[in-house]
């Protein structure tokens, strides 16, 4: 046995001790997904042992997130205006910054139109928006639009990239209906780190329906957008991601939320609707209130759910979003009311700034959205294999190859793929699965109907382990569009293809 095997297989037997692996997998499987690979990584964390939870991550067994203790309220981001009176032109530069996270401390990051994250962005459909955007970083970056429907040449890919000093400006009309995007970078190989110093925004799409509707649409009083996203900060509070990086996807035992440190959300008794968006390079999040009580989820990914579903908890894997209205007028509120995460962690505290109670209405029809007989019925005739772990990840066992196009697709003709997560000897992992420039149905999970949570357009989707989920794929536009998993380090790492549209 060479060293480095000695080393694999030592590493491997404290993965299994330490309750990593889910199941028994039999030998022939283990040897595809580990021996006969390189194992430069895995020798690189056994001989220094304190990279060793910079190793394979179960996603059962992850670094609890500190408790917010809720002494700074929540930032909230700026809606970005129009750089003119008439029509829609916007202004978007990435560049570096430094803010203020813990007091009296300067913390390096990133930022769109300022030192952290971004502004939001709110079109309405129809609308045609331009927008000039800059590279103002002293390396190369990309503008991705998440979940918008652009032709691929908008839609901001690893071809796209801007060097610094560059700038490109965009066009195109809003097509889809009322939702909750975002946009990050997306440059090959170096998008979690760009993500990870603080490169995200968010996008809001209204329509008529959204506009009519009877919701909490008051921004930032009623209508509280919230990105997640778990970091890891070193002595000097600086977020070195080198250090922490895992190939596995980073996590981070400190939360911010819009970029603030132990938040919180004052809040009146109402109705108030909570745009969550999971921002986090890998972590999933399992939303629930502290006193148990039910909430509603309003919107996938996407757009509205036909109606409101009651729920106790919604789980968001990376990149995932849900509307959710929470009723603080119905809640008890001799308790101290706070998100909290499944691990009981506490995500963000309310704050009740009154006790009059205000009654608001929520409409119970939200939007026509189904699943057709046809749909349905189709054959699936793409097939995606997600497989394997650390840098070692592939799609149909290949990894990302920016020369090569793995799959066409006609323009407007609707496709079923299927996605299927094989699960490696570790077990495997949750892979959340993103497709760049449409929003897809989930037609089923496993060959069941997805739970009334997921009747609605999506962008990403959770694949489970072993699990085979197949989707309604329609492109409304043409392009070259990736697709990947949404772990950005595993994206990093080639699980990506690319799409021709024609
Ligand atoms: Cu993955």
């Amino acid at each position: 046995m060479s060293i480095q095997m000695k080393a694999t297989a030592f590493l491997m037997s404290i993965l299994v001790i330490s309750g990593c692996s889910n199941d028994a997998q039999p030998a022939d499987e283990m040897n595809h997904s580990m021996m006969n690979h390189d194992s430069e990584e895995m020798d690189h964390s056994m001989m220094d042992g304190s990279s060793m939870n910079n190793g394979h991550m179960s996603h059962d067994n992850v670094v609890r997130l500190n408790d917010s203790t809720g002494e700074n309220e929540v930032n909230i981001p700026p809606l970005l205006a129009s750089d003119t009176e008439k029509g829609r032109n916007y202004t978007i530069k990435a560049q570096k910054g430094e803010v203020e996270i813990f007091d009296g401390i300067k913390t390096a990051t990133l930022g769109y139109n300022g030192d952290f994250l971004g502004p939001v962005l709110r079109f309405k459909k129809g609308e045609t928006v331009t927008i000039k955007t800059i590279n103002e970083l002293d390396e190369m970056t990309t503008f991705h639009w998440h979940g918008l429907e652009v032709s691929g040449e908008a839609d901001g890919g690893p071809h796209k990239t801007l060097s610094p000093g560059e700038e490109e400006t965009i066009t195109f009309e809003v097509t889809q209906e009322a939702a909750t995007l975002w946009f990050h970078p997306h440059p090959e190989g170096k998008t979690s780190e760009q993500v990870y110093k603080g490169l995200a925004g968010l996008i809001y799409i209204e329509d008529n329906n959204s506009t009519e509707l009877e919701l909490p649409n008051e921004y930032g009083k009623t209508d509280i957008p919230l990105i997640f996203q778990d970091r890891t900060f070193n002595d000097q509070k600086q977020l070195d991601y080198k250090a922490v990086m895992n190939d596995d996807g980073t996590i981070g035992d400190t939360l911010l939320i819009n970029g603030t440190i132990n938040p919180k959300l004052k809040v009146t008794k109402e109705k108030v609707r909570l745009r969550l968006v999971n921002g986090s390079n890998a972590r999933n999040y399992t939303f629930k209130l502290n006193t148990g009580d039910s909430f509603v989820q309003i919107a996938t990914d996407g757009g509205f759910l036909n109606e409101p579903v009651t729920l106790n908890e919604v789980t968001l894997t990376p990149s995932e979003r849900a509307e959710i209205v929470v009723d603080f007028a119905q809640l008890n509120t001799s308790n101290d009311l706070a998100l909290i995460n499944e691990d009981g962690s506490t995500l963000l505290p309310f704050e009740l700034v009154s006790q009059q109670e205000k009654v608001t209405k929520l409409t119970e029809e939200l939007n026509d959205f189904s699943v057709t007989e046809e749909e349905r019925n189709m054959q699936v005739t793409k097939h995606i294999e997600l497989f394997g772990m650390m840098d070692h990840v592939e799609i149909n066992g290949k990894k990302f190859d920016p020369e090569r196009i793995d799959f066409t697709q006609k323009q407007g003709v609707t496709e079923v793929w299927e996605i299927y997560n094989k699960k490696d000897m570790m077990g495997g992992m949750i892979h959340p699965f993103h497709i760049h420039g449409t929003q897809f149905k989930i037609i089923s999970r496993d060959g069941v109907e997805p739970a009334a949570n997921e009747k609605g357009w999506k962008d990403s989707i959770a694949v489970h382990p072993g699990e085979k989920v197949r989707l309604a794929v329609q492109f409304k536009h043409k392009g070259v569009y990736m697709f990947h998993c949404h772990i950005l380090e595993h994206e990093d790492n080639g699980m990506m293809g690319q799409i021709e549209v024609k």
